[in-house]
């Protein structure tokens, strides 16, 4: 039998991100219309802004920014779950990090499906953030049976889709025919369907229940509810978001703006209103698709989140009802304490850095100096921030919450339960501090090791 060839995890991540980034435009107009607004404003801002040119040109960050991006997912069942993460893994994606929503109020815990590699995340770092359903938060005990009645009916994967996941684990790849058969079945699993899988009533009692119960239960398969571009610029796309008649949620989540960036700010335009067909031919709407935009800075250490944390709990008490303009004010002055130099980051060894020689440096022989700040200074080596490549759980209860409208709720008390996504996830996810950790490591023991040769 002749080898056939198989194409990458990476291509076929790029085509199926492509490929959803054009379905969710064509069943969600508003999403080409901010991709458009993104794309202006970071040609704008790269074109005033020289020194932030170079340096995302440095980092690799140019090349991937017109086609990063993260959607978001929410499903009902451990079966559910456990399928996409091999689905998932067809594209190179693993999960990595837990997310406990429930003190936020929102009964899910998550994950990001991501790619994982230095090379993989600068070719293509297309990101799922995805939600499993805790039905043990419910206390109605009556609502809980009918909701798992529901969701035992259906199967959000065609059998097509699994097959093809199938022969990815046996064959280890896919070959470019097959990769566009699955990237088709894929995406109907992530459509949207105007018909409801249940009637009026019985929506309405899951909505009252908590509206992200409704949006996970009453639909065939779980719908990407948005997709993300990344911006350079998030103050300014949130300016001028009511310019192109989009509706900004009414603050930018995470830290304020700084020459340095930290972490993740993010910010959407509201959820649309959608006409819904329910069992037995009524009508109603249903609210759960938006637009968001990301703008992302350096990863923090262990002590650099812990600052973080603080300050945004300190900042978030002091904020609450403002407007965007008086938040961010709010957050700056709260955020003068976390140093914004790249230096100052690093010397207090409260962000992630990647070393390497400088053109003196390469040309160095047996150096034995091993302090990496002494070799900065000598001009043998430099460091540039590692881009944080996952989300924050605060910034993501926001957008829940902002997105799902209605009331704000309650918080479920403490029960992040890390071990029971795993159990349903049939696997373990990755820290992301680690991740982080090991890309530092690897990068100072190459500079190292070549400066001894
Ligand atoms: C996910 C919200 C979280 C983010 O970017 O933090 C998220 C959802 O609404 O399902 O996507
Ligand atoms: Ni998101």
């Amino acid at each position: 039998m002749s080898q056939k060839s198989l194409l990458s995890t990476y291509d076929v991540r790029d085509r199926f991100s492509k490929a959803i980034s054009a379905m969710y435009q064509v069943e969600v107009p508003q999403y080409g219309t901010l991709l458009e607004l993104v794309e202006c404003v970071n040609q704008e801002t790269l074109n005033q802004q020289p020194d932030l040119y170079r340096r995302l040109e440095l980092q690799g960050e140019l090349a991937r920014l017109s086609v990063e991006r993260h959607g978001a997912i929410r499903v009902g069942t451990a079966g559910e779950l456990s399928m996409l993460r091999r689905l998932f893994a067809v594209m190179g994606m693993y999960p990595v990090g837990y997310y406990d929503l429930s003190e936020a109020g929102v009964p899910v815990h998550s994950t990001a499906f991501r790619p994982i590699s230095d090379d993989a995340l600068s070719k293509n770092p297309f990101r799922v953030f995805t939600s499993l359903l805790r039905l043990e938060l419910i206390d109605n005990e009556e609502l809980r049976q009918r909701v798992e009645a529901i969701l035992a009916t259906r199967d959000i994967f065609t059998s097509k889709a699994r097959e093809l996941i199938e022969r990815y684990e046996f064959q280890g790849g896919l070959s470019s025919e097959e990769t566009d058969q699955f990237i088709k079945e894929a995406l109907t699993t992530f459509r949207w369907h105007q018909d409801a899988t249940v009637d009026l009533d019985t929506y309405r009692a899951l909505n009252n229940e908590h509206r992200l119960i409704a949006d996970v239960v009453c639909f065939r398969g779980p719908h990407i509810n948005h997709l993300t571009p990344r911006t350079l610029d998030i103050d300014e796309v949130q300016r001028r978001m009511p310019d192109v008649g989009m509706n900004p949620k009414a603050v930018i989540e995470g830290p304020p703006h700084r020459e340095w960036p930290i972490l993740l700010r993010q910010t959407s335009f509201k959820a649309l209103e959608e006409l819904i067909f329910f069992a037995g031919d009524t009508q109603g709407t249903h609210t759960a698709r938006f637009g968001e935009v990301e703008q992302r800075g350096v990863a923090l250490t262990p002590k650099g989140r812990a600052l973080y944390d603080r300050l945004l709990n300190h900042g978030r008490e002091q904020a609450t009802g403002l407007d965007n303009d008086a938040h961010q004010a709010v957050m700056n002055s709260v955020f003068a304490a976390f140093p914004d130099s790249d230096r100052a980051m690093r010397r207090e060894g409260l962000a992630y850095f990647h070393y390497y020689l400088t053109d003196a440096g390469q040309a160095a022989k047996d150096c034995s100096n091993e302090d990496i700040e002494a070799l900065i200074a000598q001009g043998l080596v430099e460091a540039q921030p590692i881009t944080y490549e996952d989300f924050l759980p605060v910034s993501a209860a926001g957008i829940f919450q902002s997105n799902l409208g209605g009331a704000q709720s309650e918080g479920y008390a403490g029960c992040a339960n890390r071990d029971a996504f795993e159990k349903a996830l049939g696997a373990q996810v990755t820290d992301e501090l680690s991740l982080y950790a090991e890309r530092e490591r690897a990068s100072k023991a190459k500079v190292m090791a070549s400066l001894q040769d």
